[in-house]
């Protein structure tokens, strides 16, 4: 097996493949894409190559020779490929649906509002300082958040969808992250705080976080 993972500690994508990989028991070698240096790593032509959005992640399967990107299809891919694993979707179709349903909240309503260049662009085309950005960004997580918190109160357990881990709490603790870079008060939110301190128990969870990259800079 030959995985490689291009990312960045600090994205939240990435570290939902980290997570998922580890779940999943499958070893990978991580490549790094510095985001913000020199305009950006994702921005450089060979990066580009592999990966025409310019986004992390991507992962590259030399088994399969194929390249992949979007967190959410790579996981699921992962998941198909390797079903004696961690299984991170429930097998009843309409459980499923609901925690791809929780997992979207997140990862499409809530986390591309506020990525590097959108929030790039407020500062170039709109102007905004960096107080207005940061604003903006908890802003839309508060949104998100309190949708996904009403969405607990029904359905979830220790995690966030009953009692067995899935990809909707591969999305929610990276989502976490990057509401205390915002200063998002968690108290308003507290199942979503208590979900995310059960993931963090697990050993998956933490030798996936940001600070435990190779890339991680203080
Ligand atoms: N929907 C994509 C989102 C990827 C994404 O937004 N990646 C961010 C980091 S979390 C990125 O590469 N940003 C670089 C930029 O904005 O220039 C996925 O899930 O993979």
């Amino acid at each position: 097996m030959a995985l490689k993972l291009y990312g960045y500690w600090r994205s939240s994508a990435t570290y939902r493949v980290r997570i998922a990989l580890n779940l999943k028991g499958l070893a990978y070698d991580y490549i790094p894409v510095h985001l913000v240096k020199d305009g950006g790593e994702q921005n450089k032509e060979d990066y580009i190559r592999l990966n025409p959005s310019q986004l992390v992640p991507t992962l590259v399967d030399d088994d399969e020779d194929i390249i992949l990107s979007q967190s959410m299809s790579i996981i699921e891919y992962l998941d198909e490929k390797y079903p004696d694993s961690t299984s991170l979707l429930p097998s009843h179709p309409l459980e499923r649906a609901r925690v791809r349903a929780l997992a979207m909240d997140l990862a499409c309503d809530v986390q591309p509002i506020a990525n590097l260049r959108v929030l790039n662009a407020l500062k170039s085309q709109f102007d905004a300082s960096q107080e207005q950005v940061v604003a903006w960004a908890a802003d839309w997580t508060k949104r998100g958040f309190a949708t996904i918190e009403k969405r607990l109160q029904t359905q979830a357990g220790k995690y966030c969808f009953g009692f067995d881990i899935t990809v909707a709490d591969v999305c929610l603790v990276p989502q976490i992250y990057n509401a205390k870079r915002f200063n998002v008060d968690l108290a308003e939110f507290p199942l979503i705080k208590k979900i995310g301190e059960n993931c963090e128990e697990m050993e998956a969870f933490q030798r996936a976080r940001p600070e435990n990259q190779p890339d991680a800079q203080q």
